[in-house]
């Protein structure tokens, strides 16, 4: 029985698809405490047209999200994370804020894509944007109907995850980048169902030896518990030059006197909103705390 490396390119509750020099094989894991998520580089022990992952191999970056109650990993080894977003139906500058924090708490860089182009009311989601391209973030604007190649070069050299909430386009990006990856997409209706959403697992792609891209389903929520303050702070890119230079030491950054990020906020080097939404997830955390 031969042991190999690959990677796990799709991830189902107990089940597995690796990628290996001798083709996808079907995984399960070794045991109960092993876990494997997409994009892990594994150990796999082939037996005949099928494999058990023996091994995962260390992580490069594992992203996760949370709520009150438990964390639930999404990818690993993601260099890149694309939060993708559309006019319609519309989407919270919230969550996808919630996204690119986890993803800085992660040390993984964050892209945004705004899909659906064609839509009329693009000025209006592009504007929104605003708050985070002043930070920095780069945004690509496309139409996955017409044309992927704006956001093609932003992939190479990378391991990205797309992700966002249902119906913004994810998996019909995925299908223009990869013909014949037949991902399925469906259109969206808040009338139907809010919980609802058509992918329903993680599936890796590969577009060259150096560069994948890992569709995944829509997300409702993405709590953040898995961060305490100090990384909730740092994962605010535009807070990090402030961190540590408050007058107290335990400063919360609230109403407190000689806290460097008000007055920062006050004078316009970094924006209000983001120290306010800075504040209620810390405030989150705390109740979630208390409960515990
Ligand atoms: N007008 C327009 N519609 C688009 C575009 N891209 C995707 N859509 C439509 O948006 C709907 C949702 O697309 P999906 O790719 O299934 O969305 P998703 O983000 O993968 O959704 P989940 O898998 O639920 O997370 C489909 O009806 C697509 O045809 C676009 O560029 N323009
Ligand atoms: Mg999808
Ligand atoms: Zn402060």
């Amino acid at each position: 029985m031969a042991v190999l490396t690959g990677q796990v390119v799709a991830a189902f509750s107990r089940r597995f698809i690796v990628a290996t020099a001798a083709g996808e094989l079907p995984c399960q894991v070794r045991g109960r405490h092993l876990r494997a998520v997409c994009g892990d580089r594994v150990e796999v022990r082939r037996d005949g047209d099928a494999g058990v992952i023996e091994a995962v191999l260390p992580r490069a970056s594992l992203l996760y999200r949370s709520d009150a109650f438990k964390s639930k990993a999404i990818a690993a080894n993601v260099t890149q994370l694309a939060v993708v977003v559309a006019a319609r139906p519309s989407f919270s500058m919230e969550l996808v804020q919630r996204c690119i924090l986890a993803a800085e708490d992660q040390g993984i860089a964050s892209l945004l894509v705004l899909n659906k182009a064609d839509l009329p009311e693009t000025p209006v989601a592009r504007a929104r944007l605003d708050l985070l391209t002043r930070i920095g973030y780069p945004l690509v604007t496309l139409s996955a109907l017409s044309d992927v190649t704006p956001l093609q070069s932003a992939l190479r050299g990378h391991t990205t995850l797309l992700i966002g909430q249902s119906g913004m386009g994810k998996s019909t990006l995925i299908n223009a980048l990869f013909p014949g990856a037949d991902a399925v997409t469906a259109e969206y209706s808040e009338a139907l169902d809010s919980g609802r959403h058509t992918t329903t697992h993680t599936r890796l792609h590969r577009l060259d030896a150096s560069s994948t891209v890992i569709d995944s389903p829509g997300l409702q929520e993405f709590a953040l518990q898995h961060l305490d303050a100090g990384a909730l702070a740092h994962a605010f890119v535009e807070f990090r030059p402030y961190l540590g230079q408050c007058r107290f030491r335990d400063c919360k950054h609230e109403v407190e006197p000689g806290c460097r990020l008000q007055e920062a906020a006050a004078a316009g080097a970094i924006d209000p909103a983001r120290l306010q939404l800075f504040r209620s997830l810390r405030r989150l955390q705390q109740n979630a705390a208390q409960r515990l």
